[in-house]
């Protein structure tokens, strides 16, 4: 199977507890490559732009509020499958739930500081990338 691609953010509460590199290596262990990756500060507006789907969601504001209290590193994921590779290595969306060996369950600390973001569907995937990188920032 072709490789594919997929987004992923480490998520402020990781990039403040110094867990960029921690993240990244599990992301690497599960087979997936970095193929772009920036640490950057998101706006109001981009994040409310980028969990647009969320408007509606009684977290919504939470969420965009967690989303720019730091830094974050944005990321484009290379490999066989790889959103539902990304997925099953993030865990469950609260810890809680998470499988253990997930980044979730073993870095995580809530439902919303839950360290990590993956696209959900191929269609997203692309949606996201898109959101954050110029095509010519991606090198696999
Ligand atoms: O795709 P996921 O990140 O696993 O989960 P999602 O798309 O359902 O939700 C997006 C993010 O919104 C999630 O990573 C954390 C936050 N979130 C989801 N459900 C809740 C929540 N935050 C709070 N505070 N409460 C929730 O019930």
């Amino acid at each position: 199977m072709a490789a594919t691609r997929t987004f992923s953010i480490i998520k402020p509460d990781a990039t403040r507890r110094n867990l960029t590199g921690a993240v990244t290596k599990m992301l690497e262990e599960a087979g997936l490559r970095v193929v772009a990756s920036k640490r950057i500060q998101m706006t109001r507006e981009q994040a409310e732009g980028f969990y647009g789907v969320h408007r509606e969601r009684p977290f919504f504001n939470d969420l965009v509020s967690f989303m720019i209290s730091g830094p974050v590193v944005v990321q484009v994921l290379e490999g066989e499958n790889a959103v539902q590779k990304n997925r099953d290595v993030m865990g469950a969306t609260n810890p809680a739930n998470a499988e253990p060996g997930t980044i979730r369950k073993e870095l995580a600390e809530s439902i919303e500081a839950n360290s990590v973001h993956g696209s959900d569907s191929e269609e997203n995937a692309k949606i996201e990338i898109d959101f954050f990188f110029k095509p010519e920032e991606i090198v696999g």
